[in-house]
């Protein structure tokens, strides 16, 4: 792929494969316009202004491919940025195909992975962090993951970044007219001043680095591994979650031998709730000990472990071991103490001590609203703010880690006075940063990268 615009006229099924009642083939390029037309008998397309939509056949020389609806985009005012021709058709697989077939016969060429999208990148519709919160939008599955890209698509993202990059040219703009001024020996900006700016532009970079954990959330859900001694009611409070009869309950300890996952969405945040076998001591059953151990390690790798216990039958060593225990491996954990419909007061008491607990009765559907409050509250800190960016993109979060240190090295410069145009050089390695965000600096390979993730059609 070449990083300057093609030429080829590209097609490709927009709409998912298989039958439907609709499917909308989606060509851009040059001669989509053209193409088309031979085809299209009913009106010259040529002749039609842009954003219309026209009904029709759509047939070769010896057989009528099917009745068709065209939509035409003319160029710049398309997804694309290209003539851009959308033709919705009847859904069978044999008319995709014949219509497929038939355009690359007259002239296209099968669309890459994200190939349109890349044209609008290319023909400056899109930056880059806009394209890349089109492949998110598509695959989001939560309103909190929805609500994030689309932020981004909007230019969310895009406005923080051309933000950050005016503050550093106002910056380089100062340190420029100190050099200007260096030869009369005055120093003519007050370095105080390019010190408070670097740490403001240091705040906000790092806010929006901070933004990665809870897009980490968004974007990939979060891994809640239930947890606890043999019949606790770990199976029971999946399900009461789930509302559904997920996995087998039973007083015999050690029912649930392999880990059961399924997933929960609390408040548009996903959770994957892993129901574990019961943890015990000395198990003679080799295929139970096989699903302890099992249980430890989805306890090691979850991001927040409820840790259940039966409120009749634990004491308080044994929690405070527990709490030691999850202390220790750095582990995020709830204590959930079930069965509070047979409580112990002692007990109780010396859980409503602890900020991390709650009681819940499992099978009676206590407290459950409560437990998927502190979920939330434990797992997102409490406050999804769509309002405001949210980085849920590696590539982004690691130009703002390099931009972060890069823009702490601008600092320390300032602070040990260290010539103007040495500071200049650091300022232009802050910009690059930025630019590998927003996609001006960038090559090939890593586009193709990109792109490369993004459904064909898209
Ligand atoms: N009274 C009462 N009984 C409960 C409650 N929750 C679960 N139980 C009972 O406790 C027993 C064990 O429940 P399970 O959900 O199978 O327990 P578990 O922790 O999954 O057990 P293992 O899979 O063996 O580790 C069952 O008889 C449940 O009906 C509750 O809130 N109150
Ligand atoms: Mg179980």
């Amino acid at each position: 792929m070449l990083l300057f615009q093609e030429t080829d006229t590209i097609v490709a099924i927009s709409t998912p494969s298989g039958i439907g009642a609709i499917s909308l083939i989606r060509i851009s390029g040059v001669d989509s316009l053209g193409i088309v037309n031979t085809l299209f008998p009913s009106k010259n397309l040529l002749n039609v202004k842009s954003h219309t939509l026209h009904v029709g056949l759509l047939r070769t020389e010896n057989e009528i491919l099917d009745e068709v609806v065209v939509a035409v985009y003319k160029n710049p005012k398309s997804y694309t940025g290209e003539d851009t021709i959308e033709i919705s058709c009847h859904g069978s697989t044999y008319i995709q195909e014949r219509i497929i077939d038939t355009l690359v016969q007259n002239g296209c060429r099968l669309a890459k992975p994200g190939e349109f999208t890349q044209r609008a990148f290319l023909n400056g519709k899109l930056d880059l962090t806009q394209a890349e919160a089109v492949a998110d939008l598509i695959e989001s599955n939560t309103g909190a993951s929805k609500n994030a890209a689309l932020r981004n698509i909007r230019g969310g993202f895009k406005t923080d970044l051309s933000e950050l990059r005016q503050r550093l040219v106002y910056i380089s703009a100062m340190i420029e007219l100190e050099l200007d001024f260096a030869t009369e020996d005055v120093e003519f900006v007050d370095r105080s001043t390019i010190i408070n700016l670097v740490c403001d532009l240091i705040k906000s970079t790092n806010t929006l680095l901070n933004s990665f954990r809870l897009g980490n959330v968004i974007k990939n859900g979060v891994q809640v591994a239930i947890i606890g001694k043999p019949n606790t009611g770990k199976s029971t409070l999946l399900n009461a979650l789930l509302n559904e009869n997920r996995a087998i309950v039973s007083d015999i300890a050690g029912t649930t031998r392999d880990t059961i996952e399924e997933v929960l969405n609390i408040n548009g945040v996903l959770f994957r709730l892993i129901d574990t076998a019961g943890i015990r001591e000395h198990s003679s059953d080799i295929i139970e000990n096989l699903g302890i151990e099992k249980s430890y390690e989805k306890m090691k790798n979850a991001d927040l472990v409820l840790y259940l216990f039966d409120i009749v039958h634990s004491s308080i060593e044994e929690i405070e071991l527990r709490i030691k225990d999850f202390n220790n491996q750095g582990i995020k954990f709830l204590l959930v103490g079930n069965k509070m419909d047979i409580g112990n007061s002692q007990l109780q008491e010396y859980l409503n001590t602890l900020p991390n607990s709650i009681l819940i009765s499992a099978k009676n559907n206590l407290n459950l609203d409560a437990l998927k409050e502190k979920i939330v509250q434990l797992s997102v800190d409490g406050n999804i703010d769509t309002e405001s960016t949210v980085v849920t993109n590696v590539r982004h979060h690691e130009a703002l880690k390099q931009l972060s240190i890069a823009l702490n090295e601008v600092l320390q410069g300032v602070e040990n006075n260290i010539p103007g145009d040495l500071l200049s050089l650091d300022i232009r390695q802050c910009l690059y940063y930025l630019g590998l965000i927003t996609g001006e600096i960038t090559n090939e390979e890593q586009l193709d990268l990109i792109f490369s993730k993004f459904c064909i059609g898209k």
